[in-house]
């Protein structure tokens, strides 16, 4: 009898935390969690397209990164070594270090800010024996 009282509860209990989820998950749309977001900085003659989703990004969670580089004449560059590279100055923290992945014309990176705040994510690119180059973009972590 015990038992078949606590089976016919399951379903509400369920429910309920289905209700709470739902709701969490309401409030983390409204805020951005499938949104794209592009930052665009240029340096040493490319310009380097950063989109990263969710926008805003969450301290502490993995967002993805797709990286575009063009060269000075707008050709996307396909063939250099992205490497992305998260610090927040005011704490001193060093995030994790990412090497991207040739993808679609782009490159593919996990963005790890490790908790929320005021981020500078520098992208380094390098392509054959030129001097890398850096450029620098400020995201704020919620
Ligand atoms: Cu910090």
């Amino acid at each position: 009898m015990t038992r078949v009282r606590w089976a016919a509860l399951a379903p509400v209990a369920v429910l309920l935390v289905s209700a709470v989820a739902g709701c969490g998950q309401r409030q983390a749309g409204a805020d951005g969690a499938g949104k794209t977001c592009t930052e665009t900085q240029s340096g040493a003659g490319f310009t380097i397209a950063l989109d990263y989703t969710p926008c805003p990004i969450r301290g502490g969670q993995s967002a993805s990164a797709h990286i575009t580089v063009k060269d000075s004449s707008g050709a996307a560059v396909t063939d250099a070594a992205v490497k992305v590279v998260p610090d927040m100055p005011s704490m001193n923290m060093h995030g994790g270090e990412q090497d991207a992945t040739p993808n679609g014309g782009g490159y593919d990176s996990k963005l790890v800010l490790g908790m929320g705040g005021d981020w500078k994510v520098k992208v380094v690119v390098t392509r054959g024996s030129a001097a890398p180059a850096e450029v620098t973009y400020t995201l704020t972590a919620k």
